[in-house]
């Protein structure tokens, strides 16, 4: 799924990017701007669950689906192992790496190879949060007027 790149400044950044919100949508689009093509490796649907204990909602083809439909993405992988940074980053010829802040410092060991950006999170909003949102108004009926 990976387009043609060549002498191009790639820019790389991971994520589960599980129920895509808004959030996912402006950090994909503040690392596009920072170089030329943006390749972004998704999370797997079994990291996740080695990592939390739970599968993401949609599955990873469908997330990668999702991403790679974004317009300002140049193409998807799948990112199979938290260990396997340096690997994708070498593989895919980048030359940034970019994470949310919520990642600050702990990529660092990659910036002999990369320039290592951390973004500001957009603030309240996260996967965690749309789906406790989901289920405080499951049942209930939506009134735009008196929420
Ligand atoms: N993000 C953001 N603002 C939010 C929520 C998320 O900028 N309100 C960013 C995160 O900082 C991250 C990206 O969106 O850079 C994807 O977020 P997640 O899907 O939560 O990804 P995560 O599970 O943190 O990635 O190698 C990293 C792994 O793939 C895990």
């Amino acid at each position: 799924m990976v387009k043609n790149n060549k002498s191009k400044k790639i820019v790389i950044t991971f994520g589960t990017f599980d129920l895509f919100h808004i959030g996912h949508l402006r950090i994909l689009e503040r690392a596009a701007a920072l170089g030329d093509v943006l390749l972004v490796g998704v999370s797997s649907d079994e990291l996740n669950f080695n990592k939390k204990k739970t599968y993401p909602t949609y599955c990873q083809q469908d997330r990668m689906e999702i991403v790679n439909a974004i317009k300002c993405v140049g193409g998807v992988f799948l990112e199979e192992s938290l260990e396997k940074k340096r690997e994708y980053l070498l593989h895919h010829k980048g030359a940034i790496l970019v994470m949310g802040d919520d990642w600050e410092g702990k990529f660092d060991e990659f910036s002999d190879i990369v320039e290592v950006v951390y973004l500001q999170r957009t603030e309240l909003i996260s996967t965690t949060e749309a789906k406790n949102r989901i289920i405080d108004q499951a049942g209930k009926v939506y009134d735009p007027v008196f929420p």
